[in-house]
Formats: structure tokens, C-alpha cells, sequence
């Protein structure tokens, strides 16, 4: 899958795609990420790719001709309407369904925003879709950009080492995760929990699965709401809250 990202600070990108899996997932051509410095399409001597917005207001707004041009580059070298995607405060508030959905395309271009935004003809012309990361104003849409393609990107057959990793993911089974521990058996005077360390597997998908329902009981009930609960978890779940009646917390 492909990443084209239209962008005023291709740099940023640099370090987050250099490491660990999307490193690894670049190299064996399971994803290509390409950024697209929007300035390179600038024909003005000064290469200026903002401007001040007409009503007036305060801020700048980056240019349409720029972006439009960078765009129809990179539409054109991939010979067919490429699905494009604006990084926007106004944008749909990513989750995990969109995620996967985007996960399904060929290829994306992720145009990133910067100052008080895209002139709206951008909008009109090239995008398809406007996604927002979370209701909290950052400086531009590069860390956004950069949260999607990782989110997109882990979801492609092969990019996580072990083929499961992304089908067991809390926000797939729609709960929040069991807590996990490793060596040593005890640290800082605590104790690793017992069931974990008998190799009955039985009885520690059932301790998993409660310590699951429970967190997302107490800290994302939003999530438990949505959820169809299978006979077995509206068990553990009445256990769940017969146990904090009873003063237990997590
Ligand atoms: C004063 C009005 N602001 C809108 C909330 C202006 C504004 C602030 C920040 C316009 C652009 C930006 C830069 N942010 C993004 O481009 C952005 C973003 C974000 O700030 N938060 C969450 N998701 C995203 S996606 C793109």
C-alpha cells in the first residue's frame, strides 16, 4: 500500500517512519510512503504557499494552486482517482472502523494542513474524505498525518511480526486489555498474579477475559455499552460488579 503525503515539512516525517515496524514494513515493500514537499510546486520566486484570508481575520491560509498542482503530480503518476484524505480539525474523529476501511485501499494521499487551514477549493476539488485525529488543537496536520499512516499501516497483512497481533487488538474485540506482565515474578514487592504462572490456559483466558470486562467496565463503559456481550461475559461481568459492590478496585 502507498502513502503519498503532501506536506510543508516533509522532515518531520523522517524519524517516526525510520523505526521499528513501518522501518521494517518499508523495506520489504509491504507499504511505500512518499512525502511531497507542496513548496516544489511553487512557480513564484519567492515560492510563497500561504497567503492572508479574504474577509480578513487573523492567520494565514495556504494557497490552492500549490497543493492542486502537487496533487495532479501525484494523482497523475498513479493512474487512477487515488482516495485523498485531508487532515482537519473539522475532520471525521478517527477510530479503529475507519481505520480498517482505509486499510482496504490501494493507496492513499494524505494532504497535511498548516496555519488556520486549506483554502476550501482544495476541499472541493481533491478530497474525499476529512479526518481529525481528537478534539485538541495541534499545529498542523504532520503529527495527524503520521498517527493515520501508522494506524493504516499496521493493519496490512505481514507489517506486525506476528500475524495475530492486530486481530486480537482491544479495539477490534471492542474491549480494553487484560494487563500483561513478564519476568521477574516480582518486582518492587509485587507479585506477578498466580494464574498466570500454573500453564493453565483455561483458566487464564477466563482471568484475561474478566481483568478486559472490568477495565473497560470502569474506565470506557461507553465501549461496553456498544458492545453484544456473549453469555459468558454478562457472567463475568456481574461477577465484575458484585466484586466492586463489595469494595474491590482495579
Ligand atoms: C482557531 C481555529 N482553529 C481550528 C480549531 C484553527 C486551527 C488550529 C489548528 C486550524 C488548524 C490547526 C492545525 N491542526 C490540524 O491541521 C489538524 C488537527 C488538529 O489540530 N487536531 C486534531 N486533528 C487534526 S488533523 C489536522
Amino acid at each position: 500500500m502507498f502513502f503519498d503525503i503532501l506536506t510543508l515539512f516533509p522532515e518531520m516525517f523522517v524519524g517516526p517512519f525510520s523505526e521499528s515496524i513501518l522501518a521494517r514494513a518499508r523495506e520489504e515493500e509491504l507499504i511505500e510512503i512518499n512525502t511531497i514537499n507542496i513548496r516544489d510546486y511553487t512557480y513564484d520566486k519567492h515560492h510563497i504557499t500561504d497567503d492572508t484570508p479574504y474577509g480578513g481575520g487573523a492567520g494565514m491560509v495556504l494557497k490552492p494552486e500549490p497543493i492542486y498542482r502537487a496533487w495532479q503530480n501525484i494523482n497523475d503518476k498513479r493512474q487512477r482517482d487515488v482516495t485523498t484524505i485531508l487532515m482537519s480539525p473539522q475532520g471525521k474523529q478517527l477510530d479503529q472502523k475507519m481505520v480498517k476501511d482505509l486499510s482496504l485501499e490501494e493507496g492513499l494521499i494524505i494532504i497535511c494542513g498548516r496555519y488556520e487551514g486549506v483554502d476550501d477549493r482544495v476541499r472541493d476539488l481533491v478530497v474525499d474524505e476529512e479526518i481529525s485525529i481528537g478534539d485538541y488543537v495541534l499545529t498542523g496536520g504532520e503529527l495527524p498525518a503520521m498517527v493515520l499512516v501508522d494506524a493504516v499501516a499496521r493493519m496490512k497483512k505481514g507489517v506486525l511480526g506476528d500475524e495475530n497481533s492486530s486481530i486480537k487488538d482491544s479495539f477490534f474485540n471492542g474491549l480494553l486489555e487484560h494487563p500483561h506482565y513478564t519476568r521477574p515474578r516480582e518486582f518492587a514487592g509485587l507479585k506477578v498474579p498466580d494464574v498466570l504462572l500454573n500453564g493453565n490456559h483455561g483458566l487464564i483466558d477466563l482471568w484475561r477475559k474478566k481483568k478486559s470486562l472490568q477495565r473497560t467496565w470502569l474506565r470506557r463503559p461507553d465501549l461496553l455499552a456498544k458492545k453484544r456481550l456473549t453469555a459468558a461475559e454478562e457472567k463475568l461481568l456481574e461477577e465484575i460488579k458484585a466484586e466492586i459492590k463489595g469494595g474491590q478496585d482495579d
